[in-house]
């Protein structure tokens, strides 16, 4: 990536030295260097891959976990070919049935004909991230619907000690999933009711990231009552153009579903938002469904990556065990088309002129050496000292005249990446400016 270029216009830097919290929250280290990772993979596999179903009861034998071909490599090999840096297994899904050989419930693994009862899914996961330099992750949920104890004390105690083995087993994790599922109904035991708890309280989401923590201080959180980054709000790929990854840690507003696919522009935390969907309708595999096609994979690519959030893309593996041939050939594709489509930045070796006679607003001339056909412009703020921009405008400069670009999305925030695709233009000049920020911007801009 390109060096952020710094263009202070000396009185907006002044109104922020006065007013510095202005400016917001800025991120950890973790939440920089997980930004930064934009696009990584979610494999969803477990009992409900082989009975058909996306929300397991609780009491699916074991017995019909039988993956017959199953290769881990495979995965993350396919990940790779797509451009994922990392993946994040559910070790647990709500049915409660273990993926790994877990002391603390016989639903596991251990009593499948999977190796005889000797395989161990998520260690083989983990040691293929390894092997092939894939950042490893786990989904545990919260919700178990096959424990007699769920919902009394005793189930939390447990519900710790799943996350103890994990850490001690497998980590480093880039990221740890608590899911925010609590549909209440399970098979508990075979007393077959619906329980509900306060999650906020319940779960005990202090004590469950301090056990992540000891051991791997750099994983970030999903969910519960103390992340370190946020939901969208939806599962359908989309978040909103307007994004700040500002945002406050109310458990209400953390279940906000309408703040959480803009953020807050007032909040006080850090929070940046990933956006969590599935390449195929279900989570898990399903033998009557297909992948998305190309163009609804690069619309999720643009309005999520390019809207300052993460992809957290999701791949169904078989009932073999592996990611179906479709699926990896379409995630491919996608990857290729984003490759080409951003292999030429055309801003490249021209320095941006700031205008100088412009005292409250920046603004930023690019002179292109002949009329230059663009159709894509890619911006980003230094996130390290906080999101900024609030609204900016893009204008072509083309026989003598400053022309607006014609597209739909708003031109409102930037943060760690936006792109704002517009009808082909030919310029002889491209001209960004800012028109509202908390501070003086810090931007970095490319053109396709
Ligand atoms: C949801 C779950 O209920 C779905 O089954 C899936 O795991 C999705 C990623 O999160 O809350």
């Amino acid at each position: 990536m390109k060096r952020f270029a710094f263009f202070l216009i000396l009185f907006m830097a002044l109104a922020c030295s006065r007013q510095p919290e202005r400016c917001g929250p800025v991120p950890t280290q973790s939440q920089l260097e997980w930004q930064r990772l934009e696009t990584y993979a979610f494999i969803h596999f477990g009992l409900n891959t082989f009975n058909d179903m996306e929300w397991g009861y609780g009491d699916t034998p074991a017995e019909t976990f039988n993956p017959t071909d199953l290769d881990c490599e495979q995965w993350v090999l396919t990940l790779k070919a797509c451009g994922m840096k990392g993946v994040i297994l559910t070790a647990k899904h709500h049915d409660g049935f273990c993926l790994w050989p877990t002391e603390t419930t016989d639903y596991s693994i251990k009593n499948s004909p999977y190796k005889n009862g000797q395989g161990d899914v998520v260690g083989e996961l983990c040691e293929a991230c390894r092997k092939h330099g894939l950042l490893f992750g786990v989904y545990l949920s919260p919700w178990d619907r096959h424990q007699a104890s769920y919902g009394s004390e005793e189930y939390v105690e447990l519900y710790h000690r799943q996350i103890q083995e994990l850490v001690d087993h497998y980590g480093p994790f880039f990221e740890f999933w608590f899911d925010g599922a609590n549909g209440g109904d399970g098979w508990y035991g075979g007393v077959c009711e619906t329980r509900s708890i306060k999650a906020e309280e319940y779960y005990q989401y202090e004590k469950a990231r301090d056990i992540i923590w000891s051991k791997y201080p750099n994983t970030m959180i999903f969910g519960g009552t103390v992340p370190t980054l946020r939901w969208i709000g939806n599962e359908d790929g989309v978040a909103k153009a307007t994004q700040w990854c500002n945002y406050t840690c109310d458990f209400q507003d953390l279940n906000d579903t309408k703040l959480l696919s803009t953020g807050i522009p007032d909040g006080d935390v850090w929070l940046p938002a990933e956006v969590d969907v599935s390449i195929r309708p279900g989570w898990f595999y399903h033998d009557s469904e297909q992948p998305k096609s190309l163009e609804q994979l690069l619309d999720i690519y643009y309005q999520s990556v390019g809207r300052n959030a993460s992809l957290l893309l999701n791949f169904p593996v078989n009932k073999e065990g592996r990611i179906p041939l479709a699926d990896s050939l379409r995630a491919v594709e996608w990857y290729q088309t984003l490759q080409n489509s951003f292999a030429h930045d055309l801003l490249q070796g021209i320095q941006p002129i700031p205008n100088q006679a412009c005292v409250n607003r920046q603004e930023l001339v690019y002179q292109f050496n002949r009329p230059t056909a663009l159709s894509t412009l890619v911006l980003q703020e230094d996130i390290a000292q906080g999101q900024r921009v609030e609204r900016f405008s893009v204008n072509y400069f083309k026989n003598g005249k400053w022309l607006p670009i014609e597209t739909d999305e708003e031109m409102t925030t930037i943060g760690y990446k936006r792109i704002i695709r517009f009808s082909t233009v030919e310029a002889e000049k491209l001209r960004l400016r800012i028109l509202k920020a908390k501070g003086p911007a810090i931007i970095n801009a490319e053109a396709y």
